[in-house]
């Protein structure tokens, strides 16, 4: 499958091209390679089937781009791309990955420095060479050498959102196979954590098929999108996807299949604490199930389900968000594990974006989409004005909105809809904690979000009060991913969060946990010292479309991974209960 080389070739040329300023051209290979890379079917069998025809029906590949994929299948090469890379020679793809480097950045360290990969512009950054180029600067050195830590601490690990379709995808595929009996997802993907090393799948072969695991895997090993096969076994069986997401199925007995689940959804630590517990009750637990020893022989009292297995060793059942050993074992011996909000207790989604702020979809269509998904209210919250970019609202267009909403509403009532659309907004919080909005305008609002979208670095103690400040206004509600992190590319701001929470629980403040894959922000480990606080938590999407609103799971996972129930979670609650803690305020 040549896709994935495709995709990182064009994602190059884009590069290339904009170091030049060419204009428009970089944005049409960007999105080829997006395309590309996320195409279910080979681009060599479109071409074989339907010729160039058939490349230029893809959505997004115009004529230019298929002449250059056309050229790629019969020789191996893109000679623009060959040029482009003889006149720089830079791992280009790698550098781009260095938060707040750009191509013209890049280009200007390669003419001054000969900086082609990563290793080489740590090196210089490190020397303090790059503070001295014209138009960089110590802050940029700085920048560049935390944006180094983070690409290489990422390296080889997936955002929960690239790994859980895929997974899904293969399972999918898997079980139209009348062999396999069950498969489950087990590792740190069924625990949610935020990111993934690997994928491990597990599976059991129905009884009357005793050839079954063969056919299993040898379809497994031979699936779409795979560019490698480490290994393969009747029990065991490695591959790597495209994008190097590695993926191992396991095949076990279905007697076994509880511990192995147990076993491989560890996590490893969870595991180490849960065998201590059998040890210091005579027992013995691994993979196989749970054995005691009876007249010196180890006989088998548990393993073909996790609940068995864990009250084998006297344990609740201890969901796998939970497994971290940080807490649960002690909880669940005590019988004092908390009653973790599940998937299906989200009752509205109250951070979003409509077309009024440059998102995809209308109001209309926001709120028709969470109706569709069994939710009773929607919160639409636009940009204000300070984000020019994002066309940002000014206080007439947010009352203009209001307008608008009121009449949806009216809508709603007359067709005896039982669904409401509440209006507030996602103010800035500007460098001295102010908001961008007047007051007057905000107290019309049903209640406001506020959150910070420029100048991330600050002092702990300024970044800290200036968000304490947005806290404190009457009418800010909510305040959005509020340590700005992005997962692997981005740290947190430093702020004092024990500050954060305090101010927020005074106030009567909820906190969100963003659902975006890329942000998950809070934390797991913010959220449970929220819990244990009492601060409350809204679980949003941030959506930009309607189709965003299908993330929650995401945000849902990292409140279960904090120990977040139904109480902390303030759009779990109906709206009445709701519109109260807005206006407790
Ligand atoms: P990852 O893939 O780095 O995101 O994290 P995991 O947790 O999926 O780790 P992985 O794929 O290496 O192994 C899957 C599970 O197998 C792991 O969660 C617990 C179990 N496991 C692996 N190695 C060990 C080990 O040395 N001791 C114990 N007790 N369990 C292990
Ligand atoms: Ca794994
Ligand atoms: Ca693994």
């Amino acid at each position: 499958m040549k896709n994935q080389e495709l995709a990182s070739i064009f994602s190059a040329m884009a590069a290339y091209l904009e170091m030049d300023e060419i204009p428009f051209k970089p944005q049409a290979y960007e999105k080829a390679a997006l395309i590309l890379e996320n195409l279910p079917v080979d681009v060599e069998e479109i071409y074989k089937r339907e010729g160039e025809k058939g490349l230029q029906k893809i959505p997004g590949i115009g004529k230019r781009i298929a002449n250059k994929i056309v050229e790629y299948l019969h020789t191996g090469k893109i000679k623009e791309y060959e040029k482009m890379r003889k006149k720089m020679p830079v791992k280009i793809n790698e550098l781009m990955k260095v938060e707040g480097l750009g191509p013209k950045m890049i280009k200007e360290l390669y003419q001054h420095l000969k900086i082609t990969n990563l290793e080489q512009l740590e090196k210089a950054a490190q020397e303090g060479k790059i503070r001295n180029l014209p138009r960089f600067g110590l802050k940029t050195e700085q920048n560049i050498l935390q944006g180094i830590q983070f690409v290489k601490r990422s390296r080889g690990r997936f955002l929960l959102s690239e790994a859980l379709p895929l997974a899904e995808g293969i399972i999918a595929s898997l079980k139209k196979l009348p062999q396999i009996d069950k498969i489950v997802i087990a590792g740190s993907l069924r625990r949610r954590k935020e990111t993934i090393g690997d994928i491990d799948l597990l599976a059991t072969i129905k009884p009357d098929y005793p050839q079954g695991a063969k056919k299993v895997m040898n379809t497994f090993v031979n699936l779409p999108g795979i560019i490698k096969v480490w290994d393969y076994g009747l029990t065991k069986s490695s591959v790597r996807f495209k994008k190097k997401i590695d993926v191992d199925l396991r095949v076990v007995k279905a007697d076994e299949f509880g511990s192995a689940l147990q076993y491989f959804t560890g996590s490893k630590e969870h595991n180490i604490a849960t065998r201590k517990i059998a040890i210091s009750k005579g027992l013995k637990l691994n993979e196989y199930g749970v054995f005691r020893k009876i007249r010196g022989k180890w006989k088998k009292i548990a393993g073909a389900t996790e609940e068995e297995v864990y009250q084998a060793i006297g344990l609740p059942y201890i969901e796998p968000e939970l497994r971290t050993n940080r807490g649960e074992i002690e909880a669940a011996l005590q019988g004092k594990l908390p009653r973790i909000i599940k998937y299906n207790e989200i009752r509205g989604d109250l951070h979003n974006h409509s077309s009024w702020d440059g998102g995809k979809n209308s109001i209309r269509e926001m709120a028709e989409a969470a109706r569709l998904m069994g939710y009773e209210y929607i919160g639409i919250t636009d940009h204000t004005k300070f984000l020019r970019i994002e066309h940002g609202l000014d206080e007439k267009q947010l009352l203009d909105q209001h307008k608008e909403i009121e009449k949806l509403n009216a809508e709603f009532k007359k067709q005896k809809i039982n669904f409401r659309i509440l209006h507030g907004c996602e103010a800035n919080i500007l460098n001295d904690g102010s908001l961008d909005i007047e007051d007057k305008v905000l107290a019309q609002l049903d209640y406001v979000i506020a959150g910070v979208h420029s100048r991330f670095k600050m002092k702990k103690e300024e970044m800290t009060q200036r968000i304490i400040r947005a806290i404190k206004n009457p009418y800010v509600k909510i305040i959005s991913h509020p340590t700005g992190r992005l997962i692997n590319r981005r740290d947190a701001y430093p702020l004092d969060i024990d500050k954060i929470l305090n101010a927020a629980l005074e106030t009567n403040t909820a906190l969100e946990i963003n659902a975006c894959p890329e942000r998950l922000d809070l934390n797991d480990i913010n959220i449970r010292k929220a819990v244990e606080k009492g601060v409350k938590l809204a679980i949003d999407t941030d959506s930009h479309e309607k189709t965003h609103l299908q993330y929650i799971h995401y945000g849902i996972a990292q409140a279960r991974r904090g120990w977040a129930t139904p109480k902390d979670i303030i759009n779990s609650w109906p709206l009445p209960k709701l519109l109260r803690f807005f206006q407790k305020k």
